[in-house]
């Protein structure tokens, strides 16, 4: 049976290149965050957002749908919406419809997944005075052709939430703000959702739950790579486990392996000896201090023009003002 039909012949040899690069490297072995986001890891993905130990979504929600009157009212006239990694666009919902009292709002969702990118024009095109165009594409590049195809007299608003810049490295997370200010104007505003620095305790169960469904979402990266590069990982000789890096501020994801053991990953060419006990390191997700925001902004050539934090699970949004 073949699982996964019509994958591109690039796409197998970039997913290829990359597992084999990152299982190899000196040191702990890894895998790339942006592969657990396949159609099976963006469902369960959707399903942990819901979940009553992560409230991260839901914080991230409650201050767009509270305060989006604000944040549009802060924002020049006519304004355009761009969204780096859309997801379904349920939460987007608030912006949009504030933004659409005063003006026809063009909303344009910048997403590499077919099924992400589906779902939220779906879930956002009939709300009245929307247009919403789709760009399938790196955030970036997808950026640049929203940013392009404007007039002088639009203003952009990007927006980057649910704390997905907490998924780069901090290091990597300011050269991402710094070539997206590139594209912008000054004037224009990135919308900046980051989740903050909470019990340890409540963090960990946020990504791992008692239902395990964070256990799934990272055991599928290993079933994805068996679906895609004929490769035989066995899924219960691994177990998921999530940490806090005190040094760093961050949970990281691993999955590891419960006995010694050899994968093959054909597509890779690759045969793999994993010893007891050793992990993979699949994902980071950096938590961060209010007062951090406004000197990442300063640094990357921004402003925080201001901060809403809710009162429920510590989370921000940041609405930042390229200078
Ligand atoms: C997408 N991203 C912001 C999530 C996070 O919390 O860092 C990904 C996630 N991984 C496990 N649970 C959620």
């Amino acid at each position: 049976m073949k699982a996964t039909p019509s994958l591109s012949l690039q796409h197998v040899s970039e997913f290829a290149g990359d597992v084999r690069a990152s299982l190899t490297k000196p040191g702990q072995r890894e895998l790339p965050s942006k592969y657990l986001y396949d159609e099976v890891g963006s469902a369960l993905f959707e399903a942990i957002s819901v979940l009553p130990e992560y409230g991260l979504t839901r914080a991230d929600t409650r201050l767009l749908q509270k305060y989006a009157a604000e944040i549009v009212e802060r924002l020049p006239t006519p304004v355009l919406v761009a969204e780096l990694g859309s997801g379904s666009g349920k939460k987007t919902r608030w912006i949009l419809e504030a933004l659409a009292r005063r003006q026809k709002t063009f909303y344009y969702p910048i997403e590499i997944s077919p099924h992400a990118l589906a779902a939220c024009e779906k879930e956002l095109g009939r709300i009245d005075l929307v247009s919403v165009v789709g760009y399938e594409q790196p955030y970036l590049e997808g950026l640049r052709s929203v940013a392009e195809g404007r007039s002088e007299a639009d203003c952009l608003l990007v927006l980057f939430l649910g704390s997905a810049i907490g998924n780069f490295d901090r290091d990597a997370g300011d050269k991402f703000l710094r070539e997206t200010r590139e594209i912008l104007r000054p004037g224009d505003a990135l919308l900046l959702g980051t989740d903050l620095e909470k019990n340890v305790e409540l963090q960990l169960l946020a990504y791992d739950d008692p239902a395990g469904v964070t256990a799934a979402f990272n055991l599928n990266l290993l079933a994805r790579i068996n679906r895609e590069l004929s490769a035989d990982f066995d899924l219960s000789c691994f177990r998921h486990e999530a940490r806090w890096n005190y040094a760093e501020r961050r949970i990281e994801m691993h999955l590891r392996s419960m006995q010694r053991q050899t994968v093959r990953i054909t597509a890779a060419r690759l045969r793999l000896v994993l010893n007891e006990g050793e992990t993979i390191w699949t994902e980071s997700c950096h938590k961060y201090k209010p007062e951090e925001i406004p000197e990442m902004a300063a640094r990357t050539g921004f402003r925080c023009e201001n901060q809403w934090i809710d009162s429920e699970w510590p989370f921000a949004q940041n609405l930042l003002i390229a200078e």
